[in-house]
């Protein structure tokens, strides 16, 4: 099988604290993206929210100080410099923002702009996690719940740069049904950007676990659809408030071929031979062949766990 290398770069962010400007935060883009392009990636992946520090963490009261973490247009004035260096360079990327429709929607969104730096994907995040109430009582708040709608556009795949393109977004991850929605659409190469704190406000939960699950959730969704996974973290105190590293490019056999070493800016770098998917697609994960969505039925008929089939009772007790 004839080898297709593809460069693919994902491009971790240290903190981006509550003062600092979107200038900044693009400036420390517009420099990770032109490492990228020496390095000869295609793709360059950032983070999940990479304009602004992760607000979901702060109960915010006044809609302009909300506001102000909003994207009304993409590119914007601090935002097309990303474009221009993209076209210049001749480099695709994705980037997660916080996205304020004309409506008044508000969706928590990654793009996917191509190597002319043209927007040919976006992306709205579907499994938002957290809460919508305030709770005091811990130690930071999740309000993703509060200050998101869930995405409207569902689990899509965009053909472009000689390859296949899905996304989604960091808790999307944990759910298996996104890679398999992608997979289904002949992904190749999955994106998302992260910002996963490293306490769980919701009970104590060992500080390692946190990184366990999330690779065992993103090597599992690689392997099991036949693709790369290239996932960019934001991390470290960001206002004295810690986030996971682990950035990570996943080869299909759902190997890690690169990981940030750092809670810095960082880029990490593969040539990714997309051809690497063909032999599990065509054998151990031919969907075509191998599937039995007869059996799988339950999965979209039932939201929450429910009774078992038959009422539980044992095989000979079943008339
Ligand atoms: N930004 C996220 O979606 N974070 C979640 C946390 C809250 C568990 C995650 O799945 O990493």
């Amino acid at each position: 099988m004839a080898a297709r290398g593809f460069g693919l770069a994902v491009a971790q962010m240290g903190p981006v604290h509550r003062a600092d400007t979107r200038a900044a935060a693009v400036a420390r883009l517009v420099a990770l993206m032109q490492e990228a392009a020496q390095r000869g990636a295609r793709l360059v992946v950032f983070p999940e929210l990479a304009l602004t520090t992760f607000f979901p963490r702060y109960w915010i009261d006044s809609a302009d100080e909300l506001d102000a973490f909003f994207e009304r247009a993409m590119p914007g004035p601090q935002t097309r410099a990303l474009f221009e260096t993209a076209a210049r360079l001749r480099i695709g990327f994705t980037l997660g923002y916080a996205e304020l429709t004309e409506r008044g929607e508000r969706f928590n969104t990654q793009i996917l702009v191509d190597d002319s730096g043209r927007i040919v994907g976006r992306y709205r995040k579907i499994h938002l996690p957290g809460h919508a109430d305030h709770k005091p009582a811990a130690p930071f708040q999740h309000l993703e719940k509060r200050y998101f709608q869930v995405g409207d556009e569902g689990f899509r795949v965009w053909q472009t740069m000689q390859t296949r393109i899905g996304m989604c977004i960091c808790n999307d991850r944990r759910w298996p049904e996104t890679f398999r929605v992608l997979g289904l659409q002949s992904a190749e190469i999955v994106t998302l950007g992260f910002s996963t704190p490293s306490v769980n406000i919701h009970w104590h939960e060992p500080p390692h676990l946190r990184m366990f699950h999330h690779l065992l959730t993103l090597q599992s969704g690689a392997y099991q659809n036949a693709l790369w996974v290239a996932a960019a973290a934001k991390a470290g105190f960001e206002d004295g408030f810690h986030m996971i590293g682990g950035s990570v490019i996943i080869s299909p056999s759902g190997e890690i071929m690169a990981q940030s070493q750092s809670e810095d800016d960082e880029l990490i770098f593969v040539n990714a031979d997309l051809a690497l998917g063909d032999r599990f697609r065509q054998n151990v994960f031919n969907f075509a062949k191998h599937r039995r969505p007869e059996h799988y039925r339950m999965i979209i008929e039932r939201t929450g766990a429910g009774e078992p089939l038959g009422g539980g009772q044992n095989a000979q007790e079943t008339p």
